[in-house]
This record gives C-alpha cells, sequence and structure tokens, in this order.
C-alpha cells in the first residue's frame, strides 16, 4: 500500500492521552496495511534514554534523541508515531526541522490539566502534589502549549475512535496515505 514517510508527534501533558490515541492510531494503520512504528516512554525512557532523569536539560536530550530514531525510521519508509509530553518548544521546533515540509505533524493533546489530573492512573500527580516527586510537568515543570500546531485533540471531548479518525482523515487529506 503506498504511503508517505512522516512523523506524528504527540505532545501534551501526562495523561493527556497521547499513548492511548498514538496506539490506537498504530493499530488502525497496521489494519489498514501500512507500515508504522511507535515511540513512546514504555520502548524508549526504560533504553535509550534510560540515562535521563526529568531535569530541563535532561528533557531537551531526551527529546534530541527520540527526533533523531524518529528521522531514522522515517528515513526506512514508515510512519512514525511519537508520544512523548516534550514540553518545550524549542525542541518540538528542533525536531520539525529534521523533515521535509508536510512531514511533521504537531499532534497537541490539549486536554485540560484538570482532566488529566483526575485521570491521575499512576498516582504521580497526587507524589508531584505532595512533593514527593519535584520538577512534575504542568505542577512544578512547565509545559509550552503549541502555537499553530497541525491538529489539536483533547480526549475529555473528544472519544478514542473520534480522535483516531480526525488523525486517519488528516492523514488522508495530506495525501500522507
Ligand atoms: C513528567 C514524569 C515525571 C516528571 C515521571 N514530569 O504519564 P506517564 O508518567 O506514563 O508519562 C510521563 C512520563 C514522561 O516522560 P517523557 O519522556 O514523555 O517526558 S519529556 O518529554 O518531558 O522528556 C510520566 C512519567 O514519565 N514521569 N516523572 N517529573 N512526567
Amino acid at each position: 500500500k503506498q504511503q508517505r514517510p512522516c512523523l506524528l508527534w504527540f505532545t501534551g501533558l501526562s495523561g493527556s492521552g497521547k499513548s492511548t490515541i498514538a496506539n490506537a492510531l498504530d493499530v488502525a494503520l497496521h489494519q489498514r496495511g501500512y507500515h508504522t512504528f511507535l515511540l513512546d516512554g514504555d520502548n524508549v525512557r526504560h533504553g535509550l534514554c534510560r540515562d535521563l532523569g526529568f531535569s530541563d536539560a535532561d528533557r531537551v536530550e531526551n527529546i534530541r534523541r527520540i527526533g533523531e530514531v524518529s528521522k531514522l525510521f522515517a528515513d526506512a519508509g514508515l510512519i512514525v508515531l511519537s508520544a512523548f509530553i516534550s514540553p518545550f518548544r524549542s525542541d518540538r521546533r528542533m525536531v520539525r526541522n529534521l523533515f521535509p515540509a508536510g512531514e511533521f505533524i504537531e499532534v497537541f493533546m490539549d486536554t485540560p490539566l484538570t482532566v488529566c489530573e483526575a485521570r491521575d492512573p499512576k498516582g504521580l500527580y497526587e507524589k508531584a502534589r505532595s512533593g514527593e516527586i519535584k520538577d512534575f510537568t504542568g505542577i512544578d515543570s512547565p509545559y509550552e502549549a503549541p502555537e499553530r500546531p497541525e491538529v489539536r485533540l483533547d480526549t475529555s471531548e473528544c472519544s478514542v475512535d473520534d480522535c483516531v479518525d480526525q488523525l486517519v482523515d488528516y492523514l488522508l487529506q495530506q495525501g500522507l496515505i
């Protein structure tokens, strides 16, 4: 099946739905016969980036490495899905600049902090509020929202299936699939 390599870059707070939507899109694209690769905290922070923590400098290096690896997978012809908080605009711009125009798709998971915090699937927000975890994004570490993302999704308003449909439609419209 014809596809153009590209990078879908999911950015947003912890609990905003990045991994959930990226995983669901990955499945949907596979079912349609496309070749994809998904990068998220589960397969990166335990391996390639296991020496990195959550200081500003470590997050910068985390995103730099993930951007370069994403580029390698795209060069291999794949549709790459990368889901990381990536809180800094300058780092996301750096990754964008690795790609030809139109082949970097910034997907802003714009789920409100209040909703992310209420979900708190791993209890991390509670720990951040109590001071047990320091430098937690949205609590005591910044998140710089994208100004002009290609796609904006709010999982407090939109079901997983609707979010996936929006992304598939975007890829079709752009002629990437
Ligand atoms: C933010 C943290 C932190 C701190 C641990 N701040 O919801 P999760 O648990 O499963 O996903 C979060 C993940 C964030 O890693 P990223 O590589 O995406 O971050 S970044 O792009 O900023 O480099 C969260 C967990 O790690 N986690 N401590 N202090 N998230």
